[in-house]
């Protein structure tokens, strides 16, 4: 008889239309891939050479101020420019190109070189979701902006440049692949059944606890039934709203909660600043109304089976098909069974 947590079985993912395939057999084979060695992760609170660090110098010369929260400055390097001409090519439907304008931007989360998120206060992630509020208000403001993607590249194994934590956003003028999937999934969903589709999925993920791995009053992080990576997680929240922006003062408290509590079981799974891509999806801007819209942020980490080996994306998966071994339901129950309390801070 079928069973998931036996036979390999391909797997919907209901937000984009995309599918996995899982192979828990696999789970037993013996393991003869890569070890690499830890990075050393001793940092001082204050580093001279930082770009990000209070009173440092970036590259375009400019010097960061004394601040003493969190702060934001356009990417000294921007994959997208403001001040981009309109305009394209398209030769015979085969050579297509358009002219993309936006604006991106860099937030320091701390002025303290040697932390990361879950080593930040509540109070403290809460100053970094209001400063999210502000600048996506600012950038929505504009009326040639459709979408601002908040998120954060962590780890060098990311490609991320600094351990100072710091995330980035990117605003541009058209809707880029992801949300394009995801709006169309959602839509079809909301106009067929008038619900969020999120909502109904949350609904049957707090009925069946099996892949929950943290909740408060108003979000969930689980570990998606349809998850690529080994760790993946899903934020939701429990409300149907469209952006960060209809957060409540409640509900902000509670999302900084969440994302201490989820951040701090990643970095004590093997006792290292665990490595991810992690960012918020939400509703276009300028684009007329999206009530299918339901706000959710998803946490890409590429680590495999320790601090050393992470999966790689290569092979059948680059041609094919995503697929993985351990089962989303094993990953949930590992993240879940971990301590909330970080590592450093005595936290097993
Ligand atoms: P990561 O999140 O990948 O580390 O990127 C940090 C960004 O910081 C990167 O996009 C920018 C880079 O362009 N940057 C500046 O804006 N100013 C600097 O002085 C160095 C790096
Ligand atoms: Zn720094």
């Amino acid at each position: 008889m079928f069973d998931l947590k036996e036979h390999s079985h391909t797997r919907y993912n209901p937000l984009t239309g995309d599918w996995i395939l899982v192979s828990p057999q696999r789970m037993k084979r013996p393991w003869q891939g890569k070890t690499e060695t830890v990075p050393e992760d001793k940092r001082p609170s204050y580093d001279p050479t930082c770009y990000l660090c209070p009173r440092n110098k970036r590259a375009d010369g400019s010097i960061n101020p004394d601040y003493k929260d969190s702060f934001v400055f356009v990417n000294d390097f921007s994959a997208l420019l403001e001040d981009t001409p309109e305009g394209g090519i398209d030769i015979e439907g085969l050579l297509k190109a358009s002219g993309e304008r936006g604006i991106c931007k860099v937030i320091s989360f701390s002025p303290d070189h040697s932390l990361t998120l879950p080593q930040l206060s509540v109070q403290a992630i809460e100053a970094v979701i209001r400063l999210w509020q502000k600048e996506f208000t600012e950038l929505a403001a504009k009326p040639f902006i459709r979408y601002i993607q908040i998120f954060e590249n962590k780890g060098e194994i990311m490609g991320c440049s600094n351990p100072h934590p710091h995330g980035q956003i990117w605003s541009q003028s058209s809707l880029p692949l992801e949300i394009v999937k995801e709006t169309n999934r959602q839509k079809k969903y909301f106009e067929e059944k008038g619900r969020s589709l999120l909502g109904d999925y949350l609904n049957l993920e707090l009925q069946q606890q099996e892949r929950l791995v943290v909740e408060n009053s108003h979000f969930a992080a689980l570990v998606p039934f349809w998850a690529v990576w080994p760790y993946e997680t899903l934020v939701i929240s429990k409300r149907h709203v469209q952006t960060l922006l209809d957060f409540t003062p409640e509900e902000q408290t509670a999302l900084a909660d969440i994302l201490k509590r989820l951040t701090a079981k990643y970095d004590n799974l093997f006792h290292i600043s665990f490595p991810y891509s992690a960012g918020m999806h939400q509703s276009p801007v300028n684009d007329g109304d999206h009530p299918e819209w339901h706000w959710h942020m998803h946490f890409y980490p590429p680590l495999l089976r320790s601090a050393t080996v992470k999966k790689f994306m290569v092979g059948y998966e680059m041609l094919a098909n995503p697929q993985r071994d351990v089962t989303p339901e094993w990953a949930a129950e590992k993240l879940k069974s971990l301590p909330e309390l970080h590592y450093k801070e005595g936290g097993a």
